[in-house]
């Protein structure tokens, strides 16, 4: 029952799903508690970016050889900080640095390895466009000790959650515990994020697909084929889909969440140091892969389930197809040669 017609806030949520779980102690609700301050942090940040001097570069690269945004750091600074002092994470590993942080002092490590995108799609930040937060939780392996790498170069079917901040007309908050996906909106006014999509499940078939068509000359001939039956008038077969690309993974994909479709980040001939494509398994794909499951869709590098993966480097690369499952389903068959 919501107070006053507040509605459910994320806290009482998380403690209804605790009090669901019988090995719950809480820990994962105060972690997540520390991530939802550290957005906020983010958001307040990226609301006011142009009017003070946090747009722009730092002028360093990250280890990918990108400009790293202002931003970008802040993000990740914030993040670490913020889940290095709950007590419950022995380390975190994050898109922009090339290997795990670890929390340094014995008295507040935990069994908990947070990775993050701390700011997907950072290159829309400048003209405005939505851009987010992309987290995945898994529990180390060992007991106790260093983290080795081996702990995290783990299959994606070992989160224990994932989840997403969208920084766009407005705030939200899309995460699984694996019980389901839900949607928290921030509520500017009383700075509380309130469940507003409940139990979220993907359409079966979507009308909606996302990828960048400028790489089109350096895809397989299968992904070029997939493209062009979706582009092909088919009225009987909602065909031709509808084209929708932000260029930011978490609003790309968020909006094919709540309303269908498929979205593409095909393996590429452009950049020979990215053979498998742009996007990372352990930062991007393999949290996203979760939740869509979770909300009855589907995650494919194009013939293997994204969760089933197990990484060889902290920053593997992976094509990535991702959302309605009969979407998925289809351009796995072209890309198998069972459909032209
Ligand atoms: P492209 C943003 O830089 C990002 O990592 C994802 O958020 C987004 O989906 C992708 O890259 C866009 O890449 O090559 O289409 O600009």
């Amino acid at each position: 029952m919501s107070d006053r017609g507040l509605g459910i806030t994320v806290t009482e949520h998380l403690l209804r799903e605790q009090r669901e779980t019988p090995y719950a102690t809480g820990t994962f609700t105060q972690l997540l508690n520390e991530l939802i301050v550290a957005a906020k942090i983010i958001n307040r940040e990226v609301n006011k970016a142009g009017l003070v001097d946090i747009y722009g570069y730092t002028g360093t690269e990250n280890i990918y050889g990108e400009q790293v945004q202002k931003l970008d750091e802040f993000a990740n600074s914030t993040i670490i900080r913020r889940v290095m002092h709950t007590g419950h994470v022995c380390a975190v590993a994050s898109e922009e640095d090339a290997d795990i942080v670890e929390v340094p002092d014995e008295r507040l490590r935990g069994p908990y390895i947070v990775l993050i995108d701390p700011l997907d799609g950072s290159s829309n930040i400048d003209v405005n466009a939505s851009i987010g937060t992309i987290f995945s939780i898994r529990r180390r392996i060992k007991e106790s000790g260093p983290v080795t790498l081996d702990e995290v170069l783990r299959k994606g079917s070992e989160q224990v959650a994932a989840g997403y901040f969208i920084y766009g007309s407005s705030t939200m908050l899309v995460y699984t515990t694996g019980k389901g996906v839900n949607g928290f909106t921030l509520n500017p006014a009383l700075g509380e994020f309130l469940l507003s999509h409940r139990d979220i499940t993907i359409p079966k078939k979507g009308r909606i697909y996302s990828v960048n068509e400028g790489n089109w000359a350096y895809w397989d001939e299968p992904v070029k084929r997939y493209v062009e039956y979706l582009k092909t008038p088919d009225p009987e077969n909602g065909r031709p889909y509808s084209s929708r690309y932000i260029g930011t993974l978490v609003s790309d994909f968020h909006r094919n969440l709540l309303k269908g479709g498929i979205f593409m980040y095909p393996a590429d001939k452009k950049d020979p140091k990215k053979p498998r494509g742009k996007l990372r398994l352990l930062f991007e794909a393999a949290p996203l892969a979760f939740l869509i499951e979770q909300a009855g869709g589907a995650a494919s590098d194009g013939q293997r389930r994204i969760l089933d993966i197990e990484p060889e480097t902290l920053h593997d690369r992976v094509p990535l197809f991702i959302g309605s499952p009969d979407d998925v389903a289809e351009v796995e068959r072209f890309l198998a040669g069972e459909a032209h």
